[in-house]
């Protein structure tokens, strides 16, 4: 047994699952986690001391690759003047100043430490603003894992969702409508339906939650004006796509402006940093100069803070979008290749640092499409790239992403692996 499996057992006696996090226990690919010792660029070393080339860069804040040393010298120095005061900072100041430089759609910026907890406040948000119940979301697309939002489609699609999962009461989600992605159709039957009632609709543009699959621009364009049309607000999962697509966020791309927009992941650059943001008359509806409560102990606790910020600022430089969205393609092409040689069906897609790969033979336009790919062929792909040294997402319906660490020399590591593992495939 070697010293993950022997850490594993460990520490299934103590953590349920053994994780902090369900995906993170290799469930669905089978084996042992691997567990993570060091990391340094875009390699990480598990407890046997053994290399990988990291494309899960903990589930996307490590664009700059792991421990920069400028980003590190950030959070030395905001540590040797203290770890956290529960009090106002000028860090928190200045990285909601930069926050909405970036992104002009938020005009006020509301720091928190998860995605989770900006999905749940952006709602509670809308709700208060409004003064409605019903929420949209899309089949395949997650936003954390308050209650509201751990729903899944009805019985037929235009129903009220039921809850994914135990403990969420159906008096809950029975305000939830789970319509199906790059539907815009469905979309305009469910405001003809309920319009008046939507407090917001919540989406991924570039969902990544059921691996990469692009939101149309009719889908996200119809969302918008739907929304504008009844009052209801739109709300904008940048957590994954945010400074990760492109400098501007996936808005930026669809030439969408959100009523509010979640960020996270970059914006801490590998510490717990989330955000909601949005127009001045919605968020000034937030306590304390408003009627809708959110707090936190950590939020914009400042050494994370410090972190995001070197962030920030290093994400900003020249041509670092042009180069981070090139190895994708790179690497995309290079699997893609490697997978016709060894004739596996297999395509990939890539959106700036993110991308996505899959067993299918065309790229998936939702959720159903997803749900075909071969999953036996991606958990031999999985493994056998584990053993030769690559580190993918334990999950065929989960992203990949790069950081600016991954140079040419990287990705073609990654494509000798693949060639190998590829032609492994039965
Ligand atoms: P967190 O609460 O995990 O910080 O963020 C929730 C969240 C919200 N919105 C989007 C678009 C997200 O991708 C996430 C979290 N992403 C997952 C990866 N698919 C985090 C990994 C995990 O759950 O361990």
């Amino acid at each position: 047994m070697d010293r993950n499996e022997a850490l594993f057992d460990r520490a299934r006696e103590v953590i349920p699952g053994g994780v902090n996090s369900p995906v993170r226990a290799f469930r669905s690919v089978g084996g042992a986690p691997r567990f993570i010792r060091r990391a340094k660029g875009p390699y990480m070393w598990d407890i046997d001391d053994k290399q990988y080339i990291d494309y899960v860069l903990s589930w996307g804040p490590m664009i700059l690759g792991h421990n920069d040393d400028r980003v590190t010298a950030a959070l030395h120095e905001a540590v040797d003047r203290g770890i956290s005061f529960g009090a106002a900072t000028e860090g928190e100041v200045v990285i909601a100043e930069e926050i909405r430089k970036l992104v002009p759609s938020m005009e006020e910026v509301r720091l928190v430490s998860s995605g989770t907890e900006a999905g749940m406040s952006a709602i509670r948000l809308a709700r208060g603003y409004t003064g409605r119940n019903k929420i949209v979301k899309f089949e395949g697309c997650y936003h954390g894992h308050s209650d509201s939002l751990l729903v899944k489609a009805g019985s037929g699609l235009l129903t009220f969702g039921n809850p994914s999962s135990a403990g969420v009461p159906a008096g809950i989600t029975e305000h939830t409508i789970v319509l199906e992605y790059n539907n815009p159709e469905q979309l305009r039957e469910a405001f003809a339906k309920w319009g008046d009632d939507i407090a917001c609709v919540i989406v991924e543009a570039f969902a990544g939650n059921m691996n990469l699959v692009r939101g149309t621009q009719e889908f996200i364009s119809t969302m918008r004006e739907l929304c504008t049309k009844h009052g209801a607000l739109l709300i904008v999962d940048e957590v994954m796509t945010g400074f990760r697509v492109a400098l501007h966020g996936a808005q930026s791309l669809f030439g969408v402006t959100p009523d509010i927009t979640m960020l996270g992941k970059v914006i801490g650059g590998g510490m717990p940093v989330a955000a909601f943001g949005g127009r001045r008359d919605i968020m000034e509806k937030i306590a304390p100069c408003g009627p809708v409560y959110q707090a936190g102990t950590l939020s914009g606790n400042p050494v994370a803070v410090a972190c995001g910020l070197a962030t920030l600022k290093l994400i900003q430089e020249p041509g670092f979008y042009e180069k981070l969205g090139g190895q994708a393609q790179k690497l995309i092409a290079g699997l893609t290749e490697a997978a016709r040689e060894a004739g596996v069906p297999f395509c990939g897609d890539s959106v700036g640092g993110m991308f996505g790969i899959y067993f299918l033979e065309n790229i998936p336009k939702g959720f159903a499409d997803v749900m075909k790919a071969d999953q036996n062929h991606f958990n031999q792909f999985f493994h056998g790239m584990l053993e030769r040294g690559v580190y993918f997402a334990p999950s065929t319906f989960e992203a990949g992403f790069v950081s600016i660490q991954h140079t040419d020399e990287v990705i073609e590591r990654t494509i000798e692996a693949a060639r190998a593992t590829f032609r492994e495939i039965k």
